[in-house]
């Protein structure tokens, strides 16, 4: 191990010693002593008491390959961070896409001055992507204040059920499937209109200045192991290696294409553009920022194991559990881990830095001990040396904060919310609250 891993590993532990002292003052978050009871008793194969979290040597993020230390930003920039996106690509996410770029061409099917009661105006967009002769697509739901004086700052967000489902509006179109689609195998075709507005508050959103544009995720890629052909993973069917693009990469693929057109739309703020996710789609936005530097902010909210938590952590879902179920959403080569995280070159802090010196934001919820509250936020804290080295303020609070006590101040802002595993209106709230400070947003 060289020193600075040394410090890193010691630095760890203390804050892990500290935070729990001062979780007995009832300052800091402890998780909640019913719920941990009921999940061990639930499922006694999953660690989830913090005093059985094994040892652990994160990898260090100021570290070149050759064990050469990054002296300054200029190193970060040029040669640290390619290094640690391409291990990312190479053993998580995978390369996306193999062998060429499909083409990308967008069409406004719909702009309408008016919508959800004059609160907005609404645009439907239609993508589609060729290679060869293969064809992908998807839509995207664009809700701007109708007021707006100017650019808007804009949430792009994935959604899980179709763009129908964000709000009750009559006018947002379903995802078009195939004739004779299986509703067992494609969620939007079983979900109703307005479905999953409570993740969306619009209202709120709208009212404090900003638009929402959304994209239902499964139109790029379904959500499914046996589906590697459909999509715009199915562009390059038959190219696939170990390392070929996961699912995330294709739905993260999708948010770049969506933000080519958010670039291109004169209405939209596109240098205040913020990447969001809940959950697999929270991996997703933080592998998006990761990749595609265009977007300002990055939002993780209850992303877990493979987004903003630890691995070597084990605590919750792990790396062997979430490859068991879900094996299309990283790539081949990251099941060689499955047994030894401490073999990966990587861990989510150097996801998190990934997006250094822009602004990031963790979601972690009290109750959703699987997506493990405190491996996303000591993920955050082992982010923060290098949004230090860049000369900007990271993570303000080296212990965890208390429930529903944000950390907004630096440009790696966390928070523990009361509740379960959902994205809720407090969420958005305090989202907003830290990109009108980051995002120096200018409401005269
Ligand atoms: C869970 C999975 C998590 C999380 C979640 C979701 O079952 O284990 O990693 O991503 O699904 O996306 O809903």
């Amino acid at each position: 191990m060289t020193p600075k891993c040394m410090i890193n590993v010691c630095f760890l532990m203390i804050c892990v010693g500290v935070s729990r002292m001062a979780g007995a003052q009832g300052q800091s978050w402890e998780a909640p002593a019913d719920r941990l009871g009921q999940l061990e008793e639930r499922d006694a194969t999953t660690l989830y008491d913090e005093n059985r979290v094994p040892d652990y040597v994160l990898p260090p993020l100021l570290v070149n390959a050759d064990g050469s230390p990054v002296r300054d930003a200029r190193q970060w920039v040029m040669r640290r961070r390619p290094e640690i996106l391409s291990i990312f690509e190479r053993f998580m996410f995978g390369r996306s896409p193999i062998g060429g770029t499909p083409t990308s061409s967008f069409s406004v099917r719909e702009a309408a001055g008016s919508a959800l009661d004059g609160l907005a105006k609404r645009e439907q967009v239609r993508f589609e992507f060729a290679r060869g002769t293969e064809r992908a697509g998807m839509d995207l739901l664009l809700y701007l204040p109708r007021e707006a004086k100017g650019p808007t700052p804009v949430f792009l967000i994935l959604n899980f059920g179709g763009n129908h489902t964000i709000s009750v509006d009559p006018s947002v179109e379903r995802p078009k499937w195939p004739e004779g689609s299986d509703p067992g195998l494609v969620r939007s075709l079983k979900s109703e209109r307005g479905d999953r507005a409570g993740r969306f508050p619009l209202a709120a959103i709208l009212g404090r200045g900003y638009g929402l544009a959304t994209v239902y995720y499964e139109e790029m890629g379904p959500d499914r192991g046996d589906a590697v052909s459909q999509g715009v993973r199915g562009l390059f069917n038959g190219r696939q290696g170990r390392d070929g693009w996961s699912s995330i990469g294709a739905w993260a693929w999708g948010l770049s294409r969506a933000m080519d057109y958010l670039v291109a739309n004169p209405e939209v703020d596109s240098r205040r553009v913020t990447v969001m996710g809940h959950s697999r789609l929270g991996k997703t936005a933080l592998w998006a920022g990761a990749r595609d530097q265009r977007f300002a902010m990055v939002v993780s909210n209850c992303s877990g194991c493979g987004g903003a938590a630890l691995s070597r952590r084990h605590y919750g879902e792990t790396v062997k559990r979430i490859n068991t179920r879900f094996p299309h959403w990283f790539c081949e080569k990251f099941k060689s881990f499955n047994d030894d995280e401490g073999a990966l070159t990587l861990d989510q802090h150097m996801l998190i830095a990934l997006m250094a010196p822009r602004p990031v934001y963790v979601v972690s919820a009290d109750e959703d001990l699987w997506a493990d509250p405190r491996g996303e936020f000591l993920s955050c804290l082992a982010a923060d040396p290098v949004y230090d080295l860049l000369g900007v303020p990271g993570l303000e609070a080296e212990t965890m904060p208390g429930l529903d006590r944000p950390l907004l101040k630096g440009r790696i802002g966390y928070h523990v919310r009361s509740g379960g595993h959902d994205l809720t209106e407090y969420d958005w709230r305090r989202v907003m609250d830290f990109a009108d400070r980051h995002l120096e947003i200018n409401r005269e």
